[in-house]
């Protein structure tokens, strides 16, 4: 009897992460720094969220997903300016390169969390949840804060 293995095929998309809350993969070697979310105004339902993923391990992580129990969704996006417009869509993964990293901050890549399912404000602390390709979890918390900037 032969039986075919079907671990780690994980959908290009799926963006959930079966891991509970807390339940962080050391071997993965990604680890999240300095994540904030922008505070926006009570009648929002569209946050965006900054960080820094650092990669210590040789090999490069792919990130899939990015999920969040105090939001409804969540999605990875790109933003770029062309022609002056400022434009965003969802992109499907995040490489970080082996022993490199990559920061998602204003006017790049950032988080695009919908539906908050709590009010949240400057100072409260978000648990959000990166899937890596390999099936890993990494769970990190974010910090609300008013935004540094003037504009936006
Ligand atoms: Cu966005």
């Amino acid at each position: 009897m032969i039986r075919r293995a079907v671990q780690n095929t994980l959908l290009p998309g799926l963006l959930l992460c079966a891991c509970g809350a807390g339940s962080i993969h050391a071997d993965t070697g990604l680890s999240v720094t300095d994540a904030w979310i922008r505070e926006a105004p009570p009648s929002a339902t569209v946050h965006a969220g900054y960080l820094t993923v650092v990669n210590s391990s040789p090999d490069a992580v792919t990130i899939t997903g990015v999920s969040s129990p105090d939001y409804g969704g969540s999605e990875i996006h790109r933003s770029w300016v062309k022609d002056g417009i400022a434009h965003m869509q969802p992109v499907d993964s995040l490489d970080v390169p082996a022993a490199g990293q990559v920061s998602l901050a204003p006017g790049g890549y950032h988080l695009m969390l919908f539906r908050p399912v709590r009010p949240l404000h400057a100072g409260n602390t978000v648990t959000l949840r990166f899937a890596t390709s390999s099936g890993d979890c990494v769970s990190f918390n974010a910090t609300v804060k008013r935004s540094p900037e003037t504009t936006q």
